[in-house]
């Protein structure tokens, strides 16, 4: 995704003739980096694993969000841990079958 809005920073350069002018170049946001054209593109952060172990990355404009995978539910400590299905009520199983939990998911 390209992002038009860009962030203009007004610097002080010194010139090789020894004076110095105040010039204006653009900087991307927070969470967009200049690709080659000089556009600000957004950065997938996914590619970089920032988000903990049982966890699908997902990679928004701007930033990222990291849900729990299906089958964990998050912690009250901010981690994605298994769901015991077996627990549920009514539980996923039917009535005539025994239910076994298992990492992530249900037999
Ligand atoms: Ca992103």
């Amino acid at each position: 995704m390209i992002n038009k809005e860009k962030t203009e920073i007004m610097i002080i350069k010194v010139l090789p003739s020894g004076g110095s002018g105040l010039f204006t170049y653009c900087k991307c946001d927070a969470g967009f980096k200049a690709n080659a054209d000089g556009e600000c593109e957004d950065v997938d952060e996914c590619l970089a694993d920032l988000c903990g172990p049982n966890t699908d990355c997902e990679n928004i404009p701007g930033s990222y969000l990291c849900p729990c995978a299906d089958g964990f539910n998050e912690n009250t400590n901010g981690l994605c841990v298994d769901i015991n299905e077996c627990l549920l009520d009514p539980t996923p199983c039917d009535g005539n079958a025994d239910c076994l939990n298992i990492f992530g998911s249900y037999l």
